[in-house]
């Protein structure tokens, strides 16, 4: 399933595109996530030996912990480049997003193009291959590894496996046969335990004075339990704790919100009795900010400006909670009818 006609036709052009001359820059958009730099790095091992050099660059630096500690522990061969000087190279290539994901448009045209993204504007591609209906777009690159039988060392397998979990949480979310297909085939090449290290992922220790107080409040019952805090240093704290206090039983849902950099984030998760965490977020946040999500995991952005109207400046962390519970646990005008 991972050696597709489809794939083995597309080869051929990419390789075409490519002589010994060639100085080819390997973009990936925004702050890049585990799925865009082990696709980078794929697409670096394919390429190699028909260019004169390739680069991965990255626009941004990494700032999610878990995801420097991805990158550091795999050696992924890339660099930082805030101003990249376009004129070095003769070809560039973007995976794991679109052109048009960037504003302002950079300043060049690429050449190739591999994602897993719904299809955005049109552009005359030398080479594109994006298909949506895949999980990750580590999928698609292990799939040109295979065809054209380039070596997947363990360290790659490693990464392209973490790549493919992160983007699909673990196989449950928008997963295609050949996403099934690719961890099949990872899995056993995979550096087991240093997966298993970066699967449980590393908290800052800075962290644990928030879990104490999210822990009281999971602790004073409720099937709901709601916490916020009103400065956090950063929103990923809500996405450790919630992931966290999900996992304890007798309780639909949880939510953990907090505000950094003038947002306020709000990170749902089903519990083990269940309740759909998407539409709770849909229906209640949306009028606030913006919010969506599935089943299992949701999310919401609310403005500063708006929790401030309702609550003023510098709300304590108990109104904050007491504000975002009110909301959640409202009923809706239909259920009251
Ligand atoms: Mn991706």
């Amino acid at each position: 399933m991972l050696i597709s006609d489809r794939t083995e036709r597309k080869i051929p052009r990419l390789e075409g595109l490519f002589g010994k001359d060639d100085k080819l820059a390997v973009l990936m958009y925004g702050e890049p996530d585990p799925d865009s730099l082990s696709a980078a790095w794929a697409l670096r091992e394919f390429v190699k030996d028909l260019v004169g050099s390739v680069e991965i660059i990255s626009l941004e630096p990494i700032k999610r912990q878990q995801n420097q500690l991805f990158a550091r522990k795999l050696k992924i061969p890339f660099t930082i480049q805030h101003e990249v000087a376009w004129e070095k190279y003769t070809k560039f290539a973007l995976v794991d997003a679109q052109p048009d994901f960037f504003k302002p448009q950079l300043p060049i045209s690429f050449d190739v193009i591999i994602d897993h993204h719904p299809k955005k504007g049109n552009y005359p591609f030398k080479f594109s291959d994006v298909r949506p209906r895949y999980g990750s777009t580590a999928t698609i690159l292990l799939e040109y590894l295979l065809t054209s039988q380039v070596k997947v060392g363990k360290r790659l397998a490693t990464a392209l496996c973490y790549g493919l979990n992160t983007d699909t949480d673990d196989l449950v979310r928008g997963v295609s046969p050949q996403d099934v297909a690719a961890y099949g085939y990872l899995k056993p090449k995979c550096d087991s335990q240093l997966l298993h290290t970066l699967e449980l992922a590393e908290i800052p220790r800075a962290y644990a004075p928030y879990f104490t107080e999210a822990l009281q409040t999971v602790q004073a019952g409720g099937l709901c339990p709601v916490i916020c805090f009103s400065k956090l240093p950063s929103a990923d704290i809500c996405v450790h704790i919630a992931d966290f206090l999900s996992q304890f039983t007798n309780m639909k849902w949880v939510a953990v919100g907090g505000i950094c950099d003038n947002i306020m984030h709000v990170v749902m998760r089903e519990s083990s009795q269940g309740a759909d965490v998407g539409k709770i977020a849909r229906a209640k946040l949306s009028k606030y900010g913006s919010a969506g999500g599935h089943r299992g995991k949701s999310r919401a952005a609310i403005p500063k400006g708006v929790v401030e109207e309702a609550l003023g400046k510098d709300p304590s962390n108990a109104a904050l909670t007491a504000w975002l519970r009110g909301i959640l646990i409202s009923r809706t005008k239909k259920s009251l009818k």
